[in-house]
């Protein structure tokens, strides 16, 4: 059994470390003093449960436990959106510490190495995509990539430099001896409290597509331009945003979301000229993201067309849906069993980790729900009582993998 109460005095403390006072908010970006605040805390934590600590080429943070030819991985992420909740990322991370320190407090000797991750940038806040340290890991992150910058114009390279990384050859962060992955995580949406039920098994990941759109039109004079001369890049940019939604709209399970959006010169007495957007669509199938990617883009070209303004767009990140791994589901289904809970599966709409372990590993979800579904806002919140179910669920499987 793992001691719950040391887990959510944890998850208390790790919560304090970039949050906003007047909202509850929680700030945490990758190569920050925050995260780095946070990163010492969490290495505090790692060695107290036994763990040597190391941290790759790209700021991976990774403790490991034991000894053994075969290594069990678990892990997530202690980034965060801005703005964001307490548990996102952070419950998996301090529970698979909370795990692997149970196993060595109770001095069972799993025959399998452990390790637990916390990823470097999952959420993609500061740079434009995210995912960092997981795809470095499956040797999917490329070195134009680290040239990215922030909204300060610092590379991803150049904050890895600060911050005492040498990424390259990026090669050294790649992993490929890895018998199995699993994260805990929390749901971010509102099935498992539909269904009643403290904890899910994940059968599959939606993955993420994301594009940032440029519309450029002209910028004038808002009081001496007559209407239908202008080249209003705002007003296009909104027609193709209600596009977007209506489009995703009629489909069944996509989902697209506009979360940004810049306007320039972003005066109150200036036609804006330029106009920047993202978009974040995702499903669980690749081909339907495919094709409703170039239906968008083909909608949003006819309407710059007849706005007589001009359109350009580019991909921040793809990244593949993921399948989770049948004899992990099947593990985790018998650990809930044992708790005597009703073991229920369902497909992640929120991106993970694990969608880039799934390149090199088998990879296993498990779950806890979310109070009305809400996340990535500061009233994200799972019960005590969930997640110390949820961690000895996720410690029992654990124990069984690395036996
Ligand atoms: O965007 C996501 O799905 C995750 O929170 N990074
Ligand atoms: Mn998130
Ligand atoms: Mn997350």
């Amino acid at each position: 059994m793992i001691n719950g109460n040391r887990l959510l005095q944890h998850l208390h403390d790790l919560s304090q470390i970039g949050r906003n006072e007047a909202t509850g908010g929680i700030n945490r970006f990758s190569f920050t003093p925050e995260e780095q605040q946070a990163i010492e805390l969490v290495t505090l934590y790692m060695k107290e449960a036994g763990m040597t600590v190391t941290v790759d080429a790209v700021g991976n943070l990774i403790g490991t436990f034991g000894e053994g030819n075969e290594t069990i991985m678990l892990g997530s992420h202690i980034d965060t959106v801005p703005e964001g909740g307490k548990y996102d990322g952070a419950l998996g991370v301090l529970a698979a510490i909370e795990v692997v320190q149970a196993i060595h407090e109770q001095q069972l000797s799993p025959s399998k190495k452990i390790q637990v991750v916390a990823f470097k940038d999952e959420e993609g806040t500061r740079f434009g995509f995210g995912l960092i340290g997981s795809s470095a890991m499956a040797g999917l992150l490329t070195e134009q990539q680290l040239q990215y910058t922030d909204e300060a114009g610092i590379t991803i390279e150049e904050a890895m430099k600060e911050f005492q990384l040498s990424p390259y050859p990026l090669v050294n962060a790649q992993r490929t001896d890895i018998k199995a992955y699993l994260e805990m995580h929390i749901e971010q949406g509102k099935v498992l409290e539909n269904e009643g039920l403290p904890v899910g098994v994940v059968t599959g990941i939606a993955a993420p597509l994301w594009l940032e759109v440029t519309v450029t039109g002209v910028s004038e004079h808002a009081g001496a331009t007559p209407m239908p001369i202008r080249q209003d890049a705002l007003t296009a940019a909104s027609e193709m945003i209600l596009a977007v939604e209506q489009m995703v709209n009629a489909t069944t399970d996509s989902v697209a979301t506009v979360g940004k959006l810049n306007v320039s010169p972003n005066g109150t007495n200036v036609i804006p000229g330029k106009v920047t957007f993202t978009i974040d669509l995702r499903d669980i199938d690749e081909q339907k993201i495919s094709t409703l990617e170039n239906a968008i883009l083909q909608q949003l070209q006819k309407i710059a067309e007849r706005r007589n303004v001009t359109l350009s767009s580019k991909v921040l990140q793809r990244i593949k849906p993921a399948k989770t791994d049948t004899m992990l589901q099947q593990q985790l289904a018998a650990s809930i069993e044992k708790q005597g809970i009703q073991p229920f599966s369902l497909i992640s709409g929120a991106g993970h980790d694990a969608m880039y372990i799934a390149e090199f590993a088998p990879i296993g979800m498990l779950f806890v729900r979310s109070k009305d579904g809400i996340s990535h806002n500061p009233l994200e919140y799972s019960s005590d009582k969930d997640i110390v179910i949820a961690t000895n669920i996720f410690y029992d499987t654990v124990v069984e993998l690395a036996k």
